[in-house]
């Protein structure tokens, strides 16, 4: 098929008159964000603990959401797209029978079998383990210890848990708390009925703590370190003696944090996982109580009805970071005028959840500065992110000559000021908080199936938005700001620097893979001043031009992000977008690759204006896959708008 120059415009003009039809009331953009298996389990569970009944419709479409993905071989993968893991499968097929699904039906019993051909549920990695503990289907004896009194050491010792990336920290907490407690939902008929399916051998008969480090093959992605087995050791003895006064202090202390998190975020809490673990822990210190009842009402906005069934997303929403991403990719295309609606609405949401007070105490709590910054979802949340907080002040800015009332320029500082305290000793900047601990801490990830989420370290991608934010804060707010700017980028630069990789292109954490990466990392040398020439640049687009696809689109494969290096697969319009973008931004508009990327993209869209839906691209912790729902609308638009812009040469000339 010939398309011209006139397509583009129309294939941008298309996905926006789509995308728009798609905004809130509110003005934002928010799309599905599943992919991971073992939350939706969590959170059967905890409704079972707590005896909290789910409506007979809800129930249905829950069971068909885990039916949904089961892999031919009876497992569930740790997401979507994974093959077998037996935390998610022993979790899974646990949330089946506690949602009715009896143990003759043939999936559930094609789980069972494949459980038990893979050593059974003894074989679950940590946290399964742990839930499975709280349900009664699990000794504790079984478990490595997760001692409350961590909670009580001087901030100076260097593994206090206060020093752990922010999601483990408070997934570890409410851990601790019921670790410390025992707490443990009474026996039931059900439970008694599990405790003969998860397992092969009489349940009484076990000797869990033989168990603690047995593990299925599939779920030792992560393998415990000799290190902390050591740790381990020497807290099982501790635990042996533990109780008394230290105990109680130690769990009042952790209970503290737990209702300080609920109270910070109006009980939606950071994450999906410590939004259930504190829904227990108030269920266990005070059943029936204001604060469970709440803590359940929250948890209600992380379930999502989708064709493929009811999941329990990966965050509260996605709101700041796609409304911030789709104004971007809006203001860059030539239609701003007919969109201005949409886009005062999506200024109105940016406008109305830019955090604007610090949490009290910050520091009892181990909370950095908030104030002026922007969190992904909502200011109800109210964690903010580095990187979130670039995009939102990129948005807000730009925005400026479009909307009745702009963001005042104190606000805008604030959000700067906020990204320079953020900015770590190596450059860089990292998703929630400064890197509080040493690398060497990784040695006590307990997870085994996910990688790196024990300290907050810099990211590229998180440090290529702050940078761009710091670049259009130039000149805005005085000389002594503007020196702190030049600073901070000199040193930012240096760090994207050193990170890229001896082919060109730079690793990326929150996404599959390089192209998104170098995206990033391009973006970020050239918000420092980098000239087109600049050797880090043409290394990066020679890396992006060898990687092209036959048909002019670019695809790699998730495995990329656990293989750390380009895994090749299918073209996606995200992925293409993002290579797109890279080679236009570097002034290679003009090449016949980005003509070829960019007749992909316009290839692949929809008569609808949508593009179709493609595997999953979000990641974390290199393990886990989540779907940003959004990405297939608003980056192609975006890349295809830099394109048609720069694109001067081919203009005229008809794309094959
Ligand atoms: C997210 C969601 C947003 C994401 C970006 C802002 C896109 C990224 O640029 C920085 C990292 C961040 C904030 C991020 C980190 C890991 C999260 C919080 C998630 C992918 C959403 C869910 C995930 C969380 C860790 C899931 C719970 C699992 C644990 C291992 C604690």
């Amino acid at each position: 098929m010939n398309k011209t120059s006139a397509d583009v415009k129309d294939t941008i003009h298309k996905g926006l008159l789509f995308f728009t039809g798609l905004q809130g009331k509110d003005g934002s953009w928010r799309g599905e964000y599943g992919g991971p298996q073992f939350l939706l389990p969590m959170y059967v569970a905890a409704c079972h603990i707590a005896k909290r009944s789910i409506k007979q419709g809800q129930k249905e479409s829950m069971i068909r959401f885990l039916k949904h993905y089961q892999n031919p071989d009876g497992s569930l993968g740790l997401h979507e797209e994974d093959s077998a893991c037996m935390f998610t499968t022993a979790l899974g097929y646990v949330a089946l029978r506690m949602l009715g699904v009896e143990k003759k039906d043939t999936q559930a019993a094609a789980m069972r079998k494949w459980m038990h051909d893979n050593g059974t549920a003894l074989g679950a990695a940590s946290w399964g383990k742990f839930i499975l503990a709280v349900l009664n289907l699990y000794s504790y004896d079984g478990l490595h210890p997760i001692t409350p009194e961590m909670w009580l050491l001087p901030y100076s010792v260097p593994f206090h848990p206060g020093r752990f990336w922010c999601h483990s920290r408070m997934v570890y907490l409410p851990m601790s708390w019921l670790y410390g407690k025992r707490a443990q939902a009474p026996a039931d008929e059900l439970t008694l009925e599990l405790r003969q399916e998860l397992y092969d051998a009489d349940y009484e008969s076990i000797d869990f703590s033989k168990h603690k480090d047995t593990i299925c093959p599939c779920d030792n992605i992560y393998p415990l370190s000799p290190f902390y087995k050591a740790a381990s050791k020497l807290l099982q003895t501790y635990e042996r003696r533990a109780g008394g006064t230290l105990r109680e202090k130690a769990l009042d202390e952790v209970y503290k944090q737990i209702s300080f998190e609920d109270q910070a975020t109006h009980f939606i809490d950071i994450g999906p996982v410590n939004s259930v673990l504190n829904t227990l822990v108030h269920h266990f210190h005070s059943p029936g109580g204001p604060e469970e009842n709440k803590s359940f009402a929250a948890l209600d906005r992380y379930l999502v009805n989708t064709p493929e069934g009811t999941k329990f997303n990966g965050y509260n929403n996605t709101a700041l970071w796609d409304t911030a991403f789709t104004t971007q990719a809006i203001l860059s295309t030539p239609f701003v005028h007919e969109f201005r609606h949409s886009l005062q609405n999506a200024f109105d949401y940016i406008n109305k959840n830019q955090v604007l007070e610090d949490v009290p105490q910050a520091s009892l709590h181990y909370r950095h500065r908030s104030k002026g910054g922007w969190p992904f979802s909502d200011v109800e949340h109210g964690w903010p992110i580095t990187d979130c907080t670039a995009e939102g002040f990129k948005a807000a800015k730009e925005l400026s000559p479009w909307v009745k009332q702009p963001m005042e320029s104190s606000r805008l500082r604030m959000a700067i000021e906020l990204i320079l305290s953020m900015q770590n000793p190596d450059g860089g900047w990292a998703s929630y908080e400064k890197k509080r601990g040493g690398d060497w801490l990784e040695h006590l990830n307990p997870s085994q199936v996910f990688s790196a989420i024990m300290v907050d370290h810099s990211y590229v991608e998180c440090s290529s938005a702050c940078m761009q934010a710091l670049s259009k804060a130039r000149g805005m707010f005085g000389t002594d700001m503007d020196r702190k700017i030049k600073r901070a980028m000199s040193r930012a630069n240096a760090f994207v620097r050193k990170t890229q990789r001896a082919d060109g292109s730079w690793y990326g954490s929150w996404a599959v893979c390089f192209t998104y990466g170098t995206w990033f990392a391009t973006t970020a040398l050239l918000a420092a001043g980098a000239k087109n020439s600049d050797h880090a640049l043409q290394n990066a687009c020679g890396f992006l031009v060898a990687h092209q696809n036959p048909d002019g689109g670019w695809g790699e494969h998730f495995s990329s992000c656990t293989e750390q290096r380009w895994v090749k697969s299918g073209s996606t319009a995200v992925q293409t977008a993002w290579a797109l973008s890279s080679l236009v931004r570097c002034g290679l508009a003009n090449t016949a690759a980005a003509k070829r990327g960019a007749t992909f993209l316009m290839r692949r869209q929809q008569e609808d204006g949508d593009w179709p839906e493609e595997p999953l691209v979000g990641v974390f912790n290199k393990t886990t896959l989540i779907d940003y729902e959004n990405y297939r609308r608003y980056f192609p638009i975006w890349a295809l708008a830099e394109w048609d812009r720069e694109a001067t040469d081919l203009r005229a000339s008809t794309l094959e």
